[in-house]
């Protein structure tokens, strides 16, 4: 089985990448530590693949590795941080930081003009030919930097037609620019509903700035739900895709977000992303300061669940920097800073990119027929058992990294009905420098204890016994298979090993999500 991912076939400016020591294809390399050291909705839009989909959806998100699980697997995305400014507050956010809505809040490295953010989308589409989509999402809200947004979508639809646009908005402005943004052929426009119910609304806004006023409270809550609702409605009407975040904040709309799924459904959303809330003390925002915790991962899980009978539900969300680059389990934002772009050759190559996209298609195809031939085998099992398991991860949908160089785990529920992705786990990094770091193991170990078992590519026999230890199988005898494949094969071998009474599938702790996404390594 290849290690690489998927090498683009015509990629002569893809290859510049290696010799400024990037990499496009993520090659396998077995370095250092080892030996030291997601109801009704089976189908759902965002794991769903071209058979689940109406043909005219299905084009429109398998290419977009936030609107489909499925593509996020190949695809990457980019935003450009070209939106300073805001207008409301949210406690979960400091402006010292960038858009927790559509972040972590860490700073953004450099803001950049529409022309800056123009040449960088060129720079990144000439490197990396998986880049299919530019977002705008910050590091204030889109919507209200509207000249700068769409000067940057014109420049970026003239010079790189391939590249979708998408859009991440609070919606306070959104109903006034719902013409524009059919008018650039923004596909795909996300927006944050926090709460439809002005009560909750008022723990969650301080204030929001609305034709030239400030309104607080209540008030504020209500101005906010209404627009929001009101611009959902009229994109819908457009047919532009709506994805719908939402933070889920325990003890104040964490109930509350069924009736949000509920509403934003019935106005045609497409998509309902529910993430944890962000908040830290040093982030400096309220509710970092008074102590607001985020869910945990089983109450996380709890409420997608739920929401799952009612829509589609977004599930692999990294809730990513305003300026971040990469697949969405990386970040590259820092090979692609001002000072290196200068020095980077602008080689946009659209037969070249087009020529990535078949093989991605044909590398997905040849991905589901080995998964429908798997699921066959598990269908004919008879059992309710559920169980979660863990997988390393570099891309291509394969059981690919090494335990010690994985920034991440994506875990999947596997049953009798199949392997469905429920999420991602962030860790520190095991190998550091060549060595095993104990204290980034318990990271993972806590990070994945909910999980009967850890797939990886290559493993280290000490943090094998440690995980062991935990309770967690270290699987490498699956490196390089596809995922589902992989899990599929494993539910199989674990239910006969609980039928002899081999193991006992008791039920596991809950896991701590880590906070934040991926920082860029400098590199
Ligand atoms: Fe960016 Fe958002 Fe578009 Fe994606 S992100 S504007 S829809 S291209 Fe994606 Fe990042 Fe989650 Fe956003 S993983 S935070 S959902
Ligand atoms: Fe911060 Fe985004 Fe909320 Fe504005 S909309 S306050 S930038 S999280």
């Amino acid at each position: 089985m290849s290690a690489a991912v998927i090498e683009p076939p015509r990629a002569k400016n893809f290859q510049r990448l290696k010799t400024l020591g990037l990499s496009v294809t993520s090659s396998i390399q077995h370095q250092g530590c080892g030996s030291k050291g997601g109801s009704g909705k089976s189908s759902c839009g965002s794991g769903a693949g071209a058979g689940d989909l109406p043909e005219e959806i299905w084009e429109k998100v398998k290419n977009h590795p936030c609107y489909s699980e499925e593509a996020h697997h190949y695809y990457a995305r980019m935003h450009v941080a070209v939106a300073p400014a805001c207008n409301i507050q949210c406690n979960y956010c400091n402006r010292k930081y960038d858009c927790a809505n559509e972040s972590r809040p860490g700073v953004v490295s450099e803001k950049l003009t529409p022309e800056e953010a123009a040449n960088k989308v060129l720079a990144v589409a000439s490197l990396i030919p998986q880049m299919t989509v530019l977002g705008i999402a910050g590091p204030g809200d889109p919507l209200a930097n509207p000249d700068k947004t769409f000067k940057t979508f014109e420049l970026v639809a003239k010079k790189a037609p391939d590249i979708k646009l998408c859009l991440s908005t609070n919606g306070l402005a959104l109903p006034d620019h719902v013409k524009r943004i059919k008018d650039f052929n923004v596909d795909h426009v996300t927006i944050t509903i926090n709460m439809i119910d002005p009560e909750v609304g008022e723990k969650i806004y301080p204030w929001v700035f609305y034709k030239h006023k400030r309104y607080k409270g209540r008030d504020a809550a209500k101005i906010l739900s209404e627009r929001q609702l009101e611009g959902l409605e009229m994109l819908t009407s457009e047919k532009i895709l709506c994805k719908i975040n939402s933070v889920m904040i325990p003890g104040i709309n964490d109930e509350h977000l069924v009736e949000v799924n509920k509403a934003v459904k019935s106005r045609g959303a497409f998509l309902h992303n529910i993430m944890p809330l962000i908040s830290a003390p040093e982030h400096g925002t309220y509710f970092g300061l008074t102590g607001q915790r985020g869910p945990t991962a089983q109450e996380l899980k709890a409420l997608q669940d739920k929401c799952e009978g009612q829509m589609n539900m977004m599930r692999h969300c990294r809730q990513c920097r305003a300026d971040a680059v990469g697949l969405l389990g990386e970040d590259r934002s820092s090979e692609f800073t001002k000072e290196k772009l200068s020095s980077i050759e602008l080689n946009y190559d659209l037969q070249a990119r087009n020529a990535y996209k078949l093989q991605v298609e044909q590398e997905r195809q040849k991905r589901m027929a080995e998964r429908e031939k798997e699921l066959q085998e598990v269908a004919k099992e008879n059992s309710d058992l559920k169980i979660l398991v863990a997988v390393a991860t570099k891309g291509g949908g394969k059981v690919n990294e090494h335990f010690g160089h994985a920034k991440e785990f994506q875990v999947y529920e596997v049953s009798t009905k199949g392997s469905k992705f429920i999420g991602h786990r962030r860790v520190d990094l095991y190998c550091q420098g060549g060595y095993g770091e104990d204290d980034a193991l318990e990271t993972v170990i806590r990070a994945i204890r909910d999980c009967v078992a850890v797939f990886v590519a290559k493993i280290g026999s000490c943090p094998k016994e440690a995980l062991q230890k935990a309770g967690i199988e270290p699987v490498d005898h699956y490196a390089f298979e596809y995922i589902e494949k992989a899990a599929l094969g494993y539910y199989k071998d674990y239910l006969r090993r609980v039928n002899e009474g081999l193991v006992d599938p008791t039920k596991k702790a809950d896991a701590l999500i880590r906070q934040g996404a991926l920082i860029a390594q400098n590199g």
